[in-house]
């Protein structure tokens, strides 16, 4: 049973007070918070088996390599991965792309290649791609949006025909809440030869993700957004796609031989993890990956719409209230709201929620040509997780409206 009561007592930083008033945190796109047994998870592993991974032959080392290599395990069952050598760490969503264009690209592509991406993207799945277009050659190509806030994919074949050699989209938008249609995405693409590279930063925490089902050919994901500890990301890609790419970064653990002059390679994954990785953290996203799958990830999906169902139509009776993206929460829409009130700019609403306990995101949240797509500068965000509540959304809507009486009384007087 999915009950959020007994679900918000694991997360001690809820029980905490913003400017005298009980927390309501919506800003879960952006960091979740952590539950009681990632934090415990953290402590016993620094209290009890702290060591470096792989390459000691005491105990201690022998415990953390275990516990560590444990979590590539689950990240892969998670995923529905075939094989946990398809699992790469790294320190976050961002690296995991930089990561793979690097690695893939600079190998694979040749100038005037194409990469097709989309105007709705986070700008972790478009800059790593102008870096590697510079360097290479490759040409990019964008899928545009419509104004519900869908991806146009009338172009797509053109687009595809045009030597497209990767498509990289996100599988949900971080402003929108649009969930793409990355399955049929990916059949096309493999129907002319392109690869897709899936931006799960915002669909992994939130949505049942089965990367064979989805047929991608490789993902990225971060774990702070999924109860996890900050300075851990994932990279899933399968075993031919990693044999055939080079290395990322140099040094120590990726690799076999080293001569003066000349190095091989570890075998995947570990030739993708340069240097000391982020042990303890890999360890708390294990930690993560079993909270969440005791609750489910489909209860977590359904619990994320009906508050988001509730939200976007509470939100509509707001006067003066633009919402983004579509109106209906559902398989194509997950647990993110984008929105502005007439006149007022996102970061003097987000202000005075912030004085009424309530955290929510304002700005262009790394998604500037989406800002320009939509026509804004930037706007406010709210997102959810399993923690939230209708009453907390109840909150949201009467501190909404004391924000539109605090700036009319304001403009009154000027
Ligand atoms: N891709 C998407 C779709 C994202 O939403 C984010 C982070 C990233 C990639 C990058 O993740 P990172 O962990 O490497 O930073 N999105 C946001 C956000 O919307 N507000 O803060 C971070």
């Amino acid at each position: 049973m999915f009950d959020v009561r007994r679900i918000r007592e694991d997360f001690p930083i809820l029980s905490r007070k913003v400017h005298d008033k009980p927390l309501v945190y919506l800003d879960n796109a952006a960091t979740t918070q952590k539950p009681r047994h990632v934090l415990d998870t953290l402590i016993d592993y620094y209290s009890r088996f702290n060591a470096n991974i792989h390459r000691g032959v005491h105990t201690l080392s022998d415990e953390a390599t275990c516990a560590y290599e444990a979590v590539r395990e689950m990240t892969a069952r998670f995923l529905r991965a075939s094989s946990s050598r398809t699992i790469v760490f790294t320190r976050n969503a961002t690296e995991a792309v930089n990561l793979f264009a690097h690695a893939w690209g600079r190998v694979h592509l040749v100038a005037g290649d194409q990469i097709l991406l989309s105007e709705m993207e986070h700008h972790s799945n478009l800059v790593p791609w102008q870096l590697l277009a510079k360097a290479t050659g490759a040409r990019l190509a964008f899928l545009s949006i419509t104004d519900e806030g869908r991806l146009d994919l009338s172009h797509l074949e053109r687009l595809l025909a045009d030597g497209t050699k990767l498509v990289s989209l996100t599988l949900m938008s971080n402003v929108l809440g649009t969930i793409n249609p990355i399955r049929q995405i990916a059949e096309a693409a493999h129907r002319h030869g392109a690869l897709i590279l899936a931006d799960g930063a915002q669909a992994v925490p939130h949505l049942p993700v089965d990367v064979q089902q989805l047929d991608c050919d490789a993902l990225v994901f971060s774990a702070h957004k999924m109860l996890g500890p900050t300075g851990v990301g994932v990279l899933y890609a399968s075993e031919k796609l990693l044999e055939s790419m080079e290395p990322f970064l140099g040094g120590g653990e990726m690799i076999s031989d080293v001569q003066l002059t000349s190095a091989t390679w570890n075998e995947i994954p570990w030739k993708f993890e340069a240097g000391t990785p982020n042990i303890g953290g890999v360890i708390g996203l294990g930690a993560a990956l079993e909270y969440l799958t005791r609750l489910g990830m489909d209860q977590v999906f359904a619990h994320d719409l009906e508050l988001t169902s509730y939200a976007l139509s509470r939100l509509s009776e707001v006067d003066g209230l633009t919402l983004y993206g579509s109106r209906e929460a559902g398989m194509t829409r997950g647990g993110v709201i984008a929105f502005n009130l007439d006149g007022l700019h996102p970061h003097d609403v987000g202000t005075v929620l912030d004085a009424e306990g309530i955290a929510i995101r304002a700005g262009h949240h790394c998604a500037k040509p989406l800002m320009r797509r939509l026509g804004v500068a930037a706007t406010g965000r709210v997102s959810f997780y399993i923690y939230n509540t209708k009453e907390e959304v109840d909150r949201l809507m009467e501190a909404l409206q004391t924000t539109k009486a605090f700036f009319n009384r304001q403009s009154v007087r000027m």
